[in-house]
């Protein structure tokens, strides 16, 4: 199906490309809206990896019979068509890892231990994501470097004031999200990244919440490291991508090492193959390579800008249904350019877990919890909260029907 005639993103067209919205609880149909956790995965996607398997299935590299090669194709491939979709330079700045939280662990690792030492300085944001929090908590434990925090305000947005009087001459990295999974805040990356370069230190941006619904050009934002998962973005599990600039990849080390990133190996020594395999040991994600190809043409398809502004209506519009609310906190800032495709919120009284309880009962998915988030939730002053995230295929009626549940909680918990 093309999407191009469409003027508008027709969300109810989009549908049904998804066999699982299709599915029924309890004769509900179901409401999908914990996409910020997961999207669902369209027909082409599912299509292509099925495809993969009945016709090229194959390990690359390092055959030369006909399967090997189409597969090898395929997958090295892969890398360009990833390049050209965030702007990279080529195959050699995009790595392949399992996902997000891999790709943080990689530059920690493989930059971060052998950079780092005691004086150095990291510094992350009061609204980082574990992936990133409790990686460079635990690398600045192994090297001596400290780990700092720019605040947020009361808005949930970042304090700029607070970040150019962090970032100095001795901080070495700085690490940010793109886009807040529990804020929504969408972070001036631009600003951030300029303010790490004036002093000579690197910048890693967790692009998780930002890739899978807004064109994201990393040369244009010069982040150093950019990170994103396949699974948030209608492609499959088991995939996501590092942007890294060349020359820092190329002077980094191996973070695993094994068959499938040497060059040459003798029983004293070993040299390493050219990026980005050296970064990419062992039998890799073939299938889940080809998915996420399908997903970015799918994406693409209907066109990235078209996509933030749907996520940006919805998300308004249930930031308003829920503003309606007396008794809805919500978190982060208020709906324009600067809040992302998710709102999290608190209904007095009734604790996250037994709101996405009651909601689930009405076939709304939501997800309630610290969302990988806890010292950010500390900061907010609650353990836990709901969130309701909204992908292509969300309507305006599914947001309706999460308002509609608030009265059983309110009738069966306040
Ligand atoms: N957030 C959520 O429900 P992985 O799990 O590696 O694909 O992504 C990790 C990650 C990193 N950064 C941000 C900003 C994220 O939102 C996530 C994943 C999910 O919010 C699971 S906690």
């Amino acid at each position: 199906m093309s999407h191009q005639n469409l003027e508008t993103l027709d969300a109810e067209a989009i549908r049904e490309e998804f066999p699982i919205l299709q599915r029924e609880f309890d004769g509900q149909q179901v409401v999908y809206l914990d996409n910020a956790a997961t999207t669902q995965t369209p027909e082409p996607v599912i299509d292509a990896m099925s495809d993969y398997y009945r016709e090229y299935n194959a390990n690359v590299h390092r055959g030369i019979h006909h399967l090997s090669q189409e597969a090898s194709i395929a997958y090295e491939e892969a890398h360009d068509r990833v390049a050209e979709f965030i702007g990279a330079a080529g195959r050699e700045e995009v790595i392949f890892t399992k996902n997000t939280t891999e790709a943080e662990n990689l530059v920690a690792y493989s930059w971060g231990l052998n950079e780092l030492g005691p004086g150095d300085e990291v510094v992350l944001t009061e609204m980082e994501h574990h992936a990133s929090l409790v990686t460079w908590q635990q690398i600045g434990k192994r090297t001596g470097a400290d780990v700092k925090y720019i605040r947020i305000d009361e808005d949930g947005r970042l304090d700029m004031d607070h970040a150019r009087e962090l970032i100095t001459d001795d901080t070495a990295m700085l690490s940010a999200v793109h886009v807040s999974n529990t804020l929504g805040t969408v972070n001036p990356v631009s600003e951030l990244v300029d303010i790490a370069h004036d002093h000579d230190a690197l910048a890693f941006i967790d692009g998780a919440q930002a890739v899978p619904n807004r064109p994201v050009d990393v040369e244009a934002i010069d982040a150093d490291f950019y990170a994103f998962s396949g699974h948030k973005m209608a492609g499959p599990t088991g995939i996501g991508a590092l942007y890294g600039k060349q020359h820092l990849l190329e002077a980094m080390q191996p973070y695993l090492y094994g068959g499938g990133m040497i060059r040459k190996v003798t029983f004293e020594d070993s040299t390493w193959d050219d990026l980005p395999w050296k970064f990419e040991p062992g039998t890799p994600q073939i299938a889940e390579a080809v998915g996420l190809v399908a997903a970015i043409d799918w994406l693409e398809d209907i066109g990235m800008e078209r996509i933030r502004t749907h996520e940006e209506e919805i998300a308004r519009y249930a930031y308003e249904r829920l503003e309606a609310e007396d008794d809805v906190e919500i978190y982060g800032p208020e709906p324009g350019p600067d809040r992302g495709g998710l709102v999290g919120f608190n209904l007095e009284g009734v604790h996250a877990h037994d709101l996405a309880s009651i909601m689930n009962d009405h076939a709304v998915a939501i997800r309630a919890g610290d969302h990988c988030t806890q010292p950010l939730h500390d900061k907010l002053g609650v353990s836990a909260s709901a969130r309701a995230s909204f992908y292509v295929y969300n309507t305006r009626e599914e947001v309706d029907k999460l308002i509609a549940a608030l009265d059983d909680a309110r009738e069966l918990f306040a």
